[in-house]
């Protein structure tokens, strides 16, 4: 067992800045951060941006910056790591913490098998030191890695599985006041869809509750394509759907989701037809890995969408607006936008969606 207490307290010594995608496994080592100001943290929208603000600080600061990401956001980091950061490059060094979702002989979902297996392979074809952290007294590898990749100007890395840091606080989770629940949204959005249209759903509780929503409630109107990975592509998915498709086709997109690919709703903005319906659930935060903030709230959603070419914004914020909302919302004719501010909730004892295979031959009938 690895305390958070003492690796966070071990990072700070050695690093004054500290970046990355939130993940559930790094969650209790990233949530002290939270309480830093913006020279010392920031929660990139991807992980390639937060290599490249590791990048940034070097360039000013001449020292490593920590970048934190679930090992599923590696794909996002590869490019500013191979062609900016690598040795033969422009050799820039940074310590890399990551959580390893579906390490060997763990028992994940097939999406984290899949990555855990090739993260190890995937860091040495990259030629980055590796360490792997399991106990206490593994801080100390810690220090060494980090002396080496100040030596040699390279990027290093760290990999925590899942359930080896253990915390002493707990972590207090600040819920929103938004009054509408996900799973409510959820239901009623069943509940009046047409029976072909076509449902593709962002990575996380969305993806999770409405898998659950429809099998529980026995809602059949529509078609789901899960995107249990892939975070931040739903949009893009759907645009393809909807490009080749007569049926309406509904985005369920999470703000999380939505920020780190935000170039996407620019595309469905010039390209997207009038059957494309993008609905954006707000919490304003990374629920699914631990309710760590976006920047949602800061962004003006129907300036964003419609100067962008979305043909009409629906906002929701309670029950009665969103019904009538949702109503008009189905009715226009698109790319069409809808933001239902949602608080940070989620159904108790999720399911997760199985038989992947079969779902998507399902979605494609
Ligand atoms: C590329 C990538 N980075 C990180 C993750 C880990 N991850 C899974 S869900 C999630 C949060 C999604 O946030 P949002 O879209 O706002 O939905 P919410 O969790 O609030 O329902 C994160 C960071 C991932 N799956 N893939």
């Amino acid at each position: 067992m690895l305390s958070s207490e003492k690796f966070i307290s071990t990072l700070k010594k050695k690093i004054n800045f500290f970046t990355g995608v939130p993940d559930s496994v790094l969650k209790t080592i990233t949530f002290p951060l939270e309480k830093l100001n913006k020279k010392s943290h920031i929660i990139a929208t991807n992980e390639g941006g937060a290599i490249s603000l590791a990048i940034g600080y070097y360039l000013t600061k001449k020292k490593v910056a920590a970048v934190y990401m679930q090992n599923s956001g590696l794909g996002n980091a590869i490019n500013p790591l191979v062609s900016i950061a690598n040795s033969n490059v422009y050799s820039v060094p940074m310590l890399l913490i990551i959580g390893w979702r579906g390490s060997p002989n763990s028992k994940d979902e097939p999406q984290h098998i899949e990555q855990g297996k090739i993260t190890l392979k995937l860091l040495k074809l990259l030629k980055i030191k590796t360490c792997i952290l399991r106990h206490d007294k593994d801080l100390k590898k810690i220090s060494r890695i980090l002396k080496y990749s100040q030596q040699k100007k390279v990027p290093v890395a760290c990999l925590v599985e899942r359930n080896v840091l253990i915390s002493r606080r707990k972590i207090k989770v600040k819920v929103n006041k938004n009054k509408l629940l996900r799973s409510y949204a959820i239901s009623n959005i069943l509940k009046k869809i047409k029976n072909d249209t076509k449902l593709i759903s962002t990575t996380g509780y969305t993806s999770r509750e409405l898998f659950q929503i429809r099998k529980e409630r026995n809602l059949k109107n529509g078609k789901d394509f899960y995107m249990v990975g892939g975070m931040g592509h739903s949009s893009m998915v759907s645009l393809g759907v909807a490009l080749n498709s007569k049926e309406e086709v509904l985005c369920l997109d999470g703000d999380g989701s939505l920020l780190m690919h935000l170039g996407s709703m620019g595309l469905i903005g010039n390209f997207g037809t009038q059957n494309f319906k993008h609905i954006l659930f707000n919490n304003a935060s990374h629920e699914s890995v631990g309710c760590q903030p976006t920047i949602a709230n800061s962004i003006n959603f129907k300036n964003l969408s419609l100067s962008l070419g979305y043909k009409h914004f629906f906002k929701a914020k309670d029950k009665k607006n969103f019904l009538r909302e949702l109503n008009k919302f189905l009715k226009s004719k698109g790319p069409s936008f809808f933001e239902i501010k949602i608080r940070n909730h989620k159904i108790e004892n999720l399911l997760r969606p199985t038989k992947l295979k079969k779902l998507k031959t399902q979605f494609i009938g």
